[in-house]
């Protein structure tokens, strides 16, 4: 196949602003392991692990990446790429292992000194709070089903933000409520593994409205870095133009786009997914909603694909006919640019981030090189889908790299590698793969254009 002169990096860098965010990301439970190490309480992953069949290849997150004992040499990694930005979550029974209550200084110890070694290393540091590890002990007062879990959620907040929030250039609430909710609540694939729509719904909701109760509190509390939450969204295509068709995909849209963006964005729950939901709807209490749509200074998207849907239901990728990563997902890199266009149509959002782009494919490790042509080109795409929303004037502002490293792909275990650098789990080795030299030689020029 000929190289895409559109994806080399000089010609792709000419298209973003120099004062753009580039990043990588990683998310606690999938790298540290150290489970129990220094006071750290079980999550809701821990136990989930433990469920036979739960996790496709039977492990867990015990060990993962070593990333608790190697972060200096993962810091330099990211050093290396010559990213700008890292985002990474802080594990919440590392640092208070029951949810509410005693802090753990040996946990908040242990993130203090990665936020000091990212800005030792000139990489602004970006936080999230919630990336789907709640503290056992919380989910055993019933988890995000319990209203109560949103103001344990605030005091933890405000934890994290009093030792951290100086040195933090942003600090997001939750990653993919939609995620935590449905998969967690309502299908089960996911932790806590339970099966109920009416509880994932309010889970959403407490998710939601826990975000804008954080907002205000950090705001109150003088936090300076930019605070805002991360969805996980994509465009809902409908199989075909006939009407069934059509309907379903406005229902699919409803459940996993405007659930979120409408109370975060207009302040209200959209009409025809309530109807849809009938008795299934959250219970809301008067001022939430006011609460939820609480200004926030962005929104971070995270995209991998499109979803099509008939009037069955969604589409099997396969039928599609296009490429497929090794997680079944299509490669659709237009969707990225169609998505932030109509966020930027539909809502007020005042910034946006890529906050997750990449893809899992079947890498080996030969003779210590990773090959992955497949994966360097998904994320040449999406940058190129991302800079195309950007010309159109979507008020873009970063783009981070899903993942920094291989690592445990929750019910997948450890079979889907997302990493730009190879961890073969047995060695611990880091390899960093052709991705990562794309991605490096992308910021090179990026760089050298600044200086020009
Ligand atoms: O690994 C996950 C991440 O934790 C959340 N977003 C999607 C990624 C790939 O599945």
């Amino acid at each position: 196949m000929q190289p895409d002169p559109s994806l080399d990096p000089a010609t792709l860098a000419a298209r973003f602003p120099p004062d753009f965010t580039w990043g990588v990301a990683t998310s606690a439970f999938q790298i540290e392991g150290a489970v129990r190490e220094d006071g750290r309480a079980d999550s809701i992953w821990d136990v989930f692990c433990r469920r036979p069949g739960a996790i496709a290849d039977g492990s867990d997150g015990a060990l993962a990446c070593d990333h608790y004992h190697r972060w200096q040499e993962d810091l330099d990694l990211v050093a290396r790429l010559g990213v700008n930005a890292y985002r990474f979550s802080v594990s919440w029974p590392r640092v208070q292992p029951q949810g509410h209550g005693a802090w753990n200084p040996r946990g908040l110890d242990f993130y203090e000194r990665l936020v000091d070694g990212l800005l030792q290393r000139g990489i602004a540091p970006h936080l999230t709070l919630n990336h789907w590890d709640l503290p056992q002990a919380l989910q055993e007062g019933g988890g995000w089903a319990a209203r109560d879990t949103a103001q344990r959620f605030v005091d933890y907040a405000r934890g994290v933000a009093r030792r951290l929030g100086d040195r933090l250039r942003s600090l997001t609430t939750h990653n993919e409520p939609f995620v935590q909710a449905v998969l967690g609540h309502e299908t089960g694939i996911f932790a806590p593994g339970l099966q109920q729509r009416a509880v994932a719904l309010q889970v959403a909701h407490h998710l939601l409205l826990s975000h804008g109760m954080a907002l205000r509190a950090l705001r109150a509390d003088g936090v300076g870095c930019d605070l805002g939450i991360v969805l996980n969204l994509a465009p809902v295509q409908p199989a075909s133009e006939s009407p069934q068709d059509r309907t379903r995909a406005r229902i699919e849209d409803g459940r996993l786009v405007r659930w979120y963006m409408d109370p975060l964005f207009r302040g209200s729950y959209p009409a025809d997914m309530l109807e849809e939901f009938g008795a299934d709807a959250p219970t809301v209490a008067d001022g939430d909603l006011g609460l939820i749509a609480t200004p926030m200074d962005f929104l971070g998207v995270n995209y991998y694909s499109r979803s099509v849907v008939g009037a069955s239901g969604a589409v099997d990728p396969k039928a599609l006919g296009a490429e497929l990563t090794d997680m079944g997902w299509e490669v659709y890199p237009g969707g990225l640019t169609e998505l932030l266009l109509r966020l930027h149509r539909d809502y007020p959002v005042p910034a946006l981030y890529v906050t997750e782009n990449g893809a899992a494919f079947r890498d080996e490790c030969v003779g210590g090189r990773v090959d992955d042509p497949a994966r360097t080109r998904y994320i040449a795409r999406h940058i190129a889908a991302a800079a195309q929303a950007l010309a159109a004037g979507v008020p873009l502002r970063g783009f981070m790299v899903w993942s920094l490293l291989d690592n445990f792909e929750w019910a997948s275990g450890y079979a889907k590698r997302f990493g730009i650098v190879h961890v073969d789990y047995a060695s611990q080795r880091r390899t960093p793969k052709a991705s990562a030299a794309w991605y490096r030689d992308f910021l090179l020029a990026m760089r050298q254009r600044a200086a020009a």
